[in-house]
């Protein structure tokens, strides 16, 4: 399973208690007070893995929870502290905070849909207990963006464990000889995120179900896509490197088909384009023969049409054409005609039989993505 977007709930470990005890030592009378401080609870602490692909490990474990401290003892001894909890995400990932108040001590009401009969239900609430039903997407300009974790081993101390009570040997002083006071450990800091990872690619694939992406991806990097002649074989973004001789590298990300109308949800809908929002460059793959009946023009638009939909800075960012599938008969006339709508654009015919084209785009690709080079 593939998850990229997901709700957690984040507790951070309480403080241990402050303990209250009095030194007890053969010939010591009144020896004092010797209540020893609790240990702070541990932290909830976000660490990015390169090994680590999606977010699923919160779907299994969406409450993440650390230990808290333990209380303080005798002999002023310190409770000891609880260990931070590590929770690996990938390279990536966001982290919004939503807006969280406290659950009340009343137990939760019983979860009833276990037991509602289907057959009396209509078909929409039928759908939303067995979680067909798209939820509605998150509007993250009102959340808090408050981590964006984009180097590797980068780690991010989500919610603080809190600090240990004080024990009874902080209360002394020249009137009080004998404390009782002692405070209790501080609560952890509690909240609820929105995860999301966007991932990390120079370019983006972007184009029609069966456009040829994923071969396109196959053929200039070390990627393995699946490959396939009906529409979305790919469900899942993947990333490839491209290398380009002699020591630079490039990745390019390989995402879902996406058709028109995706951002009312037709097809696998348009939320995997999170993927590319971070590409310096969209590389739009047309099925220039128009092999499935449509036109390339009109593919262009429509692409475009659903980018600007989804965020309009995607339509501002630096883009070119590959006019795919140039060996099938249709190509070059639909491609002439492709070129005098689109004078200015850069367009790249590749064809899968031929290796025509692929040089100069995996070179244009370079040019358009790498830092240029300093003069010496
Ligand atoms: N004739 C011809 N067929 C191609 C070319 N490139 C890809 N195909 C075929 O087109 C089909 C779809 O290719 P994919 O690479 O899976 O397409 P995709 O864009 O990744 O499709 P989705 O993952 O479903 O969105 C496969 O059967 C490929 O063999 C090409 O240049 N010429
Ligand atoms: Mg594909």
């Amino acid at each position: 399973m593939f998850v990229d977007h997901i709700k957690i709930h984040a507790t951070a470990g309480h403080g241990g208690r402050g303990c209250v005890a009095f030194r007890r030592e053969k010939f010591v009378p009144r020896g004092g007070p010797s209540g020893g401080d609790g240990g702070r609870g541990g932290d909830i602490v976000l660490v990015t893995d390169a090994n680590i692909d999606n977010l699923v490990d919160f779907y299994y474990q969406p409450n993440l929870r650390a230990k808290a401290g333990e209380p303080g003892s005798g002999k002023n001894c310190y409770g000891r502290a609880a260990e931070d909890q590590i929770y690996k995400v990938p390279i990536g990932t966001l982290v919004y905070r939503m807006p969280f108040e406290r659950i009340s001590e009343e137990p939760a009401p019983r979860d009833t849909s276990a037991y509602v009969n289907l057959e009396t239900l209509t078909d929409e609430e039928v759908a939303t207990f067995q979680g067909k039903k798209s939820r509605p997407r998150v509007d993250l300009g009102e959340l808090e963006l408050i981590a964006d974790l984009t180097e590797p081993g980068q780690t991010f101390i989500l919610c603080k464990g809190g600090g240990g009570g004080k024990g009874n040997v902080h209360f002394k002083s020249s009137k009080n000889r004998v404390p009782t006071q002692f405070t209790d450990g501080e609560e952890g800091e509690e909240g609820e995120y929105y995860v999301e990872l966007r991932k990390i690619a120079d370019a983006g694939l972007v184009g029609y179900p069966n456009a040829g992406k994923s071969t396109l991806l196959s053929r200039i990097s070390n990627a393995h896509p699946r490959i396939a002649p009906y529409p979305f074989t790919t469900l899942t973004p993947h990333i490839g490197v491209v290398e380009l001789p002699p020591y630079d590298r490039i990745t390019v990300a390989d995402i879902p088909g996406l058709i028109e109308g995706a951002h009312t949800n037709v097809g696998l809908g348009h939320d995997f384009l999170r993927h590319i929002v971070r590409c310096k460059l969209l590389i739009f793959v047309l099925d220039m023969a128009g092999s499935e009946g449509r036109e390339p023009i009109d593919d262009l638009q429509k692409l475009r049409k659903e980018l600007d939909l989804y965020d309009p800075m995607l339509s501002e960012r630096q883009w070119i054409v590959v006019a795919n599938k140039m060996d099938l008969p249709e190509a070059e006339e639909k491609l002439a005609h492709f070129r005098t709508r689109y004078k200015k654009l850069e367009i790249f015919p590749i064809g899968s039989n031929t290796d025509d084209g692929i040089p100069q785009l995996i070179k244009r690709l370079g040019e358009l993505v790498l830092p240029a080079p300093k003069p010496f």
